[in-house]
This record gives structure tokens, C-alpha cells and sequence, in this order.
């Protein structure tokens, strides 16, 4: 979508602070972390959100993006959370499916 934000960060048309990449997703530094370390995984493909038809491959991609940031963060054995908002009851304000991987710190209830 030419006025999405995250279209335009996972497809580099305006960069970011990436974590990783692949064929079909990118992962980026939130620009308001919740904690130490705080990524938004998301498809490069738009999807409106997790409920938007997305591919088996897109998600199972996801999954394996979120385990690459996990390393990387080196927060993969300590723990993490991953947290999709979806919609206006869970204060989705960008509406390009992201995955929030948020860890580095004993994580309250609430962020994200
Ligand atoms: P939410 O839609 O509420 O699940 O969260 C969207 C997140 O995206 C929020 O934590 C802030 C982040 N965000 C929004 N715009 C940008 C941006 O242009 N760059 C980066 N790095 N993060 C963004």
C-alpha cells in the first residue's frame, strides 16, 4: 500500500533500524520501546493484520524471524513476548501486521 508506513520501512523506502531480514520479512527497532530490547517483525506484503488472509508461509516466515531476533537479542533462553494487536479494541495504530518482540527485562503486564 504506497501510504503505509510499514510497507515502506520493510521494503526500505525509508530505513530503519533492522534486525533482520528475508525474502518475505523484516524486522525493525520499534521507535518507542517498551524494554531493553523491542522489534516489530512484520511481512513484507501488506496485510491489514493477522486476520487479513495471511500465508501459511508469511506466518510460518514470521515465526522464524521472531526466533532469529530472539538470538540475536541473545533474549532467546531468558524469555520474550510476542504481542499482535489486532484491531481498535487492542489499539492497533498501524495497520500493517506487526509482530511486537518485546524482552530483555523481567516484562509487567501491559506493554505493548
Ligand atoms: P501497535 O499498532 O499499537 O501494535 O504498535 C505500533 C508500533 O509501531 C508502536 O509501538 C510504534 C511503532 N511505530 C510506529 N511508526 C513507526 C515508525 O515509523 N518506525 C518505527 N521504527 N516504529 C514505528
Amino acid at each position: 500500500m504506497s501510504d503505509c508506513i510499514f510497507c515502506k520501512i520493510a521494503n526500505h523506502e525509508i530505513e530503519s533500524n533492522y534486525v533482520y531480514e528475508d525474502d518475505l520479512v523484516t524486522a525493525f527497532r520499534d521507535m518507542n520501546p517498551q524494554a531493553p530490547t523491542h522489534v516489530l517483525v512484520v511481512p513484507k506484503a501488506h496485510y491489514a493484520n493477522i486476520v487479513d488472509g495471511v500465508p501459511a508461509q508469511t506466518l510460518a516466515a514470521m515465526a522464524h524471524a521472531v526466533d532469529e531476533v530472539a538470538k540475536k537479542e541473545g533474549i532467546r533462553e531468558s524469555g520474550f513476548r510476542v504481542v499482535a494487536n489486532t484491531g481498535d479494541d487492542a489499539g492497533q495504530t498501524v495497520h500493517h501486521l506487526h509482530w511486537h518482540v518485546i524482552g530483555g527485562a523481567r516484562l509487567t503486564d501491559g506493554m505493548a
